[in-house]
């Protein structure tokens, strides 16, 4: 409590009495901060003792959310934070909801290097994520008239309070200029560099608390500056707005994320930023290398760079420039080195998402990368001509520069001693497809490390009932450290207390989260009706338009027939769309048309009621998702590498209505039909289709209800717009094959899926006890899983 007093006192000139509750935020952020501190400077003293081999874990994300009540949990002082800030005369609970979520990722991507942080640092790996300081995250949606609106998210005011500026370790990092070859009279040979532009990347350290352990380990956030703040000459001739140009196009870099999910965005300021991040991480690395072993000769012992997505792939010829360059090592000494440093996860098969540089604008921007990704591009030709013996084909499908594009999942799996993909299914669609020739050439490269989420976070933390449940019935906590231990749950299958108690706990989070939205909107939820959730970015792979579609056939039956079945639904969603995504941005709309229509009709009462949550941000999930009873994992089979929503909604008793996708194949696997509402085509099925010509078209002429539900995008609802367009896109096509991702091919599979999962909420006893089974074999989605596959078969690094 004192020491909250005094960080008032030090920081904002505010005694508790005259303190705001940003302030006492802020405060209770700063003495958390200083605890970790303290650790992390221990943990890396012992790391420097130790020579231990160091993680380096490259993102363009990191979806951290909320740290203040994730900190002291970690720390194990949520109890006495919360009684010393209700001692001072606040709510914690309102003081935890004062934190802006920090929210510097898109989705997935960027929530699994969160989680990822936390389990290697309760795992005792000494890892360092690396990324960009946005001054702006993720936009804030709004909803206004049925339609997206962003809005900035401005999250540094008060988000700010954990990190620490580190001036001192600030590197410089070129853009632009012309390189020439120097020879010097000893015959040797360098680069000089000329006519570039600086722009200075100044670190701000977040420090990550592990559970239980005194490691702590930093997320290192690069705030991009200006050399120049001001050109004084300019200044002083009265032109100001150009005097500050050059601070303002350096500036701009950090300023925000690129909003867009699975998907590429080829503006010359995106490859800044990714150029930006990875030179200053680089940089920042070997010089501590050097600094302590004199040498980069040993770089690849000592460090492993792992590559989140190809958005950091510019690290390789980077790091190859300053062994080249700086060093003056050989191209082969230096290659060496890198290609044992530098690792690669794949997280898309979507080829939208795949990134291509063009040509010209590296070369401009990066004109001595440019050359040094050249040289690894023509090597790699020679080594694949003479493997393939000269066959064009295989060489046109890997070459890391074709049609002045720089291709960088080629490159990356040229250069990086292990790829991997995120779930078994990706993995295998990776090796047979994706990267079929290279996975031939080189098998032993490729891994699977199936994603897995931080269960502390996603069970304990977000539901505590349920955590309070499973340590009763385990008689330990055991499971928070070994979430295999989980399964000592299932003996209670078949136990009538535990499952009403597991009823009971569902309940409580529903009326919670049913809480939180009429404060928030003024929505009322109907509790007593089954939740049925689908959260996630809004990507037409991922089908919100196929769950729309049978809300639409459940709304016309209703009206067609007064004693139609139907277990009573509340029907939510959340999803951002990226602004340049009109597809996406007009199913939002279509959401929302269809919520009003459907919360308004005197048909639905009781029945049938459809809320889109607007702004939906890690902090809703975690009250979302305790209350949440059917999880929606319905995308298109072989197109969600992953997904890792599907494994926190399983962690907390939903049950999943899904295809045979991403990780849905492995929690299926574990569970069984019995547990799962499994539905629709598999991968080869699609795929099949697709070679044969798939006819969207028959479906819908053959089966009159599907015929009804298309009719009605057109007509449209309440509001009076119509959705002709979608309709003529899953019929037709536009500018895309008819109903790309098989909506129509797998309606009737899902809606007798969902009119199982209906049935078998009316008979709690089954229900409650599939739930029970689902938490129970949900272990092996822990992150602490899969960080350990990670330190065991790619950075070959100890862990606890
Ligand atoms: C996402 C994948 O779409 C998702 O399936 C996966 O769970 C997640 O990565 C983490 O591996 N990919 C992206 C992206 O967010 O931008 O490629």
């Amino acid at each position: 409590m004192d020491l909250i007093i005094g960080k008032l006192r030090r920081n904002f000139g505010r005694d508790v009495d005259e303190a705001t509750s940003q302030q006492m935020f802020q405060a209770c952020a700063l003495v958390v901060r200083d605890i970790i501190s303290e650790r992390q400077l221990k943990s890396a003293d012992k790391e420097r003792d130790e020579h231990a081999r160091q993680v380096h874990y490259l993102s363009m994300e990191f979806l951290m959310g909320r740290s203040l009540r994730k900190n002291a949990y970690n720390l194990g002082m949520v109890k006495p934070l919360t009684q010393a800030i209700e001692a001072l005369g606040f709510s914690a609970a309102d003081l935890f909801e004062e934190e802006p979520d920090a929210g510097l990722g898109n989705g997935g991507l960027g929530r699994l290097a969160a989680c990822y942080l936390d389990a290697a640092t309760t795992l005792d790996i000494p890892l360092t994520g690396y990324t960009i300081c946005y001054e702006l995250g993720i936009f804030k949606q709004k909803i206004v008239d049925g339609q997206q609106i962003e809005l900035p998210d401005n999250w540094l005011d008060r988000g700010g309070a954990w990190l620490i500026t580190k001036m001192d370790e600030t590197e410089e990092v070129r853009f632009g200029g012309t390189v020439k070859d120097v020879w010097y009279p000893d015959g040797s040979h360098g680069i000089d560099h000329s006519g570039y532009t600086t722009v200075l990347a100044v670190p701000r350290d977040m420090q990550i608390a592990g559970y239980k352990t005194n490691q702590a380990n930093v997320l290192r956030l690069w705030d991009a500056k200006s050399p120049t703040p001001v050109d004084m000459s300019l200044y002083s001739a009265g032109e100001y707005l150009k005097a500050v140009e050059q601070q303002a196009n350096a500036e701009v870099i950090s300023k925000v994320l690129y909003p867009e999910d699975n998907h590429r965005e080829g503006k010359s300021l995106r490859l800044k930023q990714q150029y930006f991040f990875v030179s200053a991480t680089v940089q920042s690395i070997c010089r501590k290398h050097k600094a302590e072993y004199g040498t980069l000769r040993n770089f690849h012992e000592k460090h492993v760079l792992q590559i989140n997505d190809t958005h950091p792939t510019l690290v390789i010829p980077e790091l190859m420039r300053i062994l080249l360059d700086q060093e003056g090592y050989s191209w082969e000494d230096a290659w060496y080195i890198v290609s044992r440093s530098v690792a690669y996860t794949n997280h898309t098969v979507l080829s939208e998402a795949l990134e291509r540089w063009p040509q010209d604008l590296v070369e401009s921007l990066l004109p001595r990368i440019w050359q040094i990704i050249v040289e690894i591009s023509n090597r790699y030709q020679s080594e694949l001509s003479a493997y393939w013996n000269g066959d064009q084909s295989k060489l046109e499908k890997l070459a890391i520069i074709w049609g002045h594009e720089v291709r960088m999942a080629n490159l990356c799996v040229c250069a990086c001693s292990a790829v991997n993909g995120v779930s078994a299914l990706h993995t295998e669609i990776l090796k047979t497809d994706v990267f079929k020739d290279a996975y031939q050439r080189q098998p032993d490269k490729f891994h699977n490390v199936t994603n897995g989420v931080d269960h502390r976070r996603w069970l304990s933390e977000v539901n505590p009932e349920l955590d309070a449940l499973i340590i009763d019935c385990c008689g330990s906590d055991k499971y928070l450290l070994q979430p295999d231990a989980l399964t000592e749950l299932e003996k209670f299958a078949d136990d009538a207390a535990v499952l009403e108690k597991l009823a009971d706990i569902k309940k409580h989070n529903k009326a919670r989260f049913a809480a939180w939205v009429q404060r928030e909107s003024g929505v009322l939820l109907n509790t007593d009706a089954m939740f049925d959730v689908q959260v996630k970015r809004l990507h037409e792979y991922k089908r919100q338009l196929l769950n729309a579609l049978h809300i639409i056939y459940l709304w016309q039956q209703l009206h067609a027939n007064p004693n139609f079945e139907l277990t009573p639904r509340v029907y939510l969603f959340g999803a951002k769309a990226a602004p340049g995504y009109a597809v996406a941005k007009e199913i939002i709309h279509l959401l929302n048309s269809l919520a009003d229509t459907v919360n308004k009709d005197p048909v639905c009462k009781d029945k049938l009621q459809m809320v889109f949550l607007e702004n939906y941000r890690v902090s809703m999930a975690e009250t979302l998702i305790p209350a949440s009873e059917l999880s929606e994992q319905i995308s298109t089979a072989g197109k969600e590498a992953s997904g890792t929503s599907n494994m926190k909604f399983m962690m907390n008793g939903a049950l999943t209505i899904g295809t045979l996708d991403g990780a849905n194949v492995e929690m299926h696997q574990r569970v069984g039909d019995e547990n799962f509402f499994l539905f629709g085509l598999k991968t080869e099925e699609v795929n099949e289709m697709r070679r044969r010509g798939y006819k969207s078209y028959e479906y819908y002429m053959q089966n009159p209800a599907l015929k009804a539900v298309i009719d009605q995008l057109t007509v449209g609802f309440d509001d009076g717009v119509s959705y002709a367009g979608l309709a003529k896109r899953l019929l037709f096509g536009n500018g895309c094959p008819p109903d790309e991702y098989f909506l129509l091919a797998d309606f009737e599979s899902y809606r007798s899926a969902q009119l199982s999962a209906g049935r078998t909420y009316l008979d709690p006893k089954t229900w409650n006890r599939m739930s029970l089974i689902n938490i129970a074999r949900s272990g092996i989605f822990a992150a602490d899983r899969s960080i350990r596959d990670y330190a065991d078969e790619i950075w070959h690094v100890p862990h606890r």
